[in-house]
């Protein structure tokens, strides 16, 4: 679709403004959210992603088109966002520590506020410490994103934290990003993982026995 591969292609030179535009285009001919969400933002991030590996594109392209695609989020968060009333549970998440993306965490924290929970967002670069204070104040469920394979053993890290601190066994530890998969969620001892915003949707209502 002409208007889709637009905004892809917008996001992809950093043009927020024309990124802006192709949302607002594509909602106008009545494009579901979540299509928009997946075949022109996500998509052109993978796309940014490869010509990044390919040493097509430098640190600065990945980040005006990371910019390019929160602006363009900007309408279409209202809609991926159904206002529970009475939320399923409590999520903290957070980007590990090390660890600056946030356009993943940002999306799963959207869907699962969508899907009807509450959340506390702690943001990137999320120290043990922060995730354990976080738990005591109250969560159902401990929400770990890493993008960097180098950024993973924090998510490790802030597990022992949390045993350490007596509070893992109040709460349940899910995880995800890029790198990151079900084996390695069990080998550090998660609750589940999974690999996309809607999957962990599913994951959390199963981990709280909301499914
Ligand atoms: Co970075 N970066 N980056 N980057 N970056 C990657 C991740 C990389 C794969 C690029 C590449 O080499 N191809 C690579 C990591 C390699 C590795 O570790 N194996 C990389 C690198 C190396 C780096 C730097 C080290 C570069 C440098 O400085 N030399 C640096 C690190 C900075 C730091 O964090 N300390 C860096 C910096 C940046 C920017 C700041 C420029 C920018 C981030 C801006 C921001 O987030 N605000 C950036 C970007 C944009 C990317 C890519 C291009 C896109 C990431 C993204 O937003 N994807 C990325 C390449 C890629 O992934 N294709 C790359 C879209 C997003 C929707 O997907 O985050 O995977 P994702 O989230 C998905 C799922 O993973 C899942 O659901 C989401 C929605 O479907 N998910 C969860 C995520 N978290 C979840 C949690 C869950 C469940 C599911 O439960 C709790």
């Amino acid at each position: 679709m002409a208007t889709l591969e637009d905004l892809r292609a917008a996001v992809i030179r950093g043009d927020a403004a024309s990124a802006l535009a192709g949302v607002e285009k594509a909602l106008a001919e009545n494009v579901e959210a979540q299509t928009i969400l997946n075949d022109g933002l996500i998509n052109a991030m993978t796309e940014v992603g490869a010509r990044f590996e390919a040493g097509e594109f430098y640190i600065p392209e990945m980040l005006i088109a990371a910019r390019a695609m929160q602006k363009a989020l900007e309408p279409l968060k209202p809609l991926l966002v159904e206002s529970g009333t009475k939320p399923l549970g409590t999520v903290v998440i957070g980007t590990v520590q090390g660890d600056l993306h946030d356009i993943g965490k940002n999306l799963v924290a959207m869907m699962l506020e969508g899907a009807g929970f509450a959340i506390r967002d702690l943001g990137t670069n999320t120290t043990p410490d922060a995730f354990v204070q976080a738990a005591r104040d109250g969560a159902d469920i401990v929400a770990m994103s890493a993008l960097l394979t180098t950024t993973m053993p924090a998510m490790k890290a802030t597990i022992e934290a949390l045993e350490n601190a007596g509070v893992r066994s109040g709460v349940k530890v899910m995880i995800g990003g890029a790198p990151v998969t079900q084996a390695y969620a069990e080998q550090i001892g998660a609750d589940g993982y999974s690999a996309d915003a809607s999957s962990a949707v599913r994951l959390a209502k199963g981990l709280i026995g909301a499914a």
